[in-house]
């Protein structure tokens, strides 16, 4: 598997933006090193957002992409934050992001403030929810510099080279890092190596093309990236029969410390938190959106794996 993935590395496009990456993560943590350094150790979220495309030639015209439109981790980017986590928001270009409170479709922000304002008269209310909101708005610049760091990715080669700078960049961050991979990853690509270079021409009539397996990364991640960051991987299934016995067996073989299963027609309403000791369904139910009681639900898995370090 190591031998796969390094081949992986080794043959693909060199990422572009490589010094930048790995300078911004430097100063993200840089910032996070700081804190702990007066006692104030925040936990950090790596959340991955949005599919990945394969691209079928070197100067592309045309890719394989998936259905993901990076709401889940957008939404979860917003409750990690809330739940005062630094977080890694690493995500595919042009995908689904947070705070679209911005753009009137608020799901954090607006049920925290219809909340707030339930609790106050008709006129004051709408005065309040005035009020708050730009100042949200005001403050979130400032407050994201610190806490937030976006990283883009559109190919499947971005997406892992860039994992795999943050991915052992976590190192020292140690159990308080948590790795959140809610992107669609391809599963099949073209090897850069095996790849045609210019616009595959359709003179011959039909086409066959063959495609490799994408090496899984999670292995090298929990063995030598990050050994002991709190890893939370997602399955996605069409079929609900088989699916919680993947998660499991994902479970397992990867060493995650816990697998969300989702199936694509219910998965805005309804996912399993599957870990080794239980098996949780978690519904959206009167919540803004499903993210919510997962995200509740592994911040509170991560603290009683926190807690075991000290017992
Ligand atoms: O991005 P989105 O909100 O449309 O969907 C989220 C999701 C279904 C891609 C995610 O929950 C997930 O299951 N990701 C892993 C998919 C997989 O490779 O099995």
């Amino acid at each position: 598997m190591e031998q796969e993935a390094q081949s992986f590395f080794d043959s693909a496009p060199p990422l572009r933006c490589r010094d930048d990456v790995v300078a911004s993560v430097n100063r993200f943590l840089d910032i996070w090193k700081a804190a702990s350094a007066i006692g104030q150790t925040r936990r950090i979220a790596i959340v991955t957002s949005g599919g990945t495309t394969v691209p079928l030639e070197r100067r592309c015209v045309r890719v394989i992409d998936n259905f993901s439109s990076g709401s889940r981790g957008a939404a979860s980017t917003e409750y990690f934050l809330a739940s005062d986590y630094a977080v890694i928001f690493l995500h595919r270009r042009q995908a689904a992001l947070f705070f679209s409170f911005a753009n009137g479709d608020a799901t954090f922000v607006k049920y925290f403030l219809e909340d707030l304002c339930s609790h106050f008269a008709a006129r004051c209310r709408i005065i309040l929810y005035k009020n708050v909101s730009s100042l949200w708005m005001d403050q979130s610049g400032a407050v994201l510099q610190k806490k937030l760091l976006k990283l883009e990715f559109t190919t499947l080669f971005e997406y892992l080279q860039i994992l795999e700078i943050v991915g052992a960049a976590m190192k020292p961050v140690g159990r308080h890092a948590m790795f959140y991979f809610a992107a669609a990853v391809s599963d099949f690509y073209v090897p850069w190596n095996s790849m045609m270079e210019h616009k595959i021409q359709s003179d011959d009539g039909s086409m066959t093309m063959q495609l490799a397996p994408v090496p899984k990364m999670l292995g090298l991640l929990r063995k030598h990236w990050a050994p002991e960051a709190f890893c939370v991987s997602f399955k996605l299934e069409t079929d609900v029969d088989i699916l919680l016995k993947k998660a499991r067996s994902s479970l397992c073989k990867y060493g995650m410390h816990a697998v969300v299963a989702n199936e694509l027609e219910t998965r805005k309403n309804k996912v399993v938190v599957v870990t080794r000791k239980v098996e949780m369904v978690l519904e959206k139910g009167d919540c803004p959106d499903i993210e919510l009681p997962l995200v509740n639900c592994l911040v509170a898995r991560q603290t009683m794996y926190l807690q075991q370090q000290q017992a």
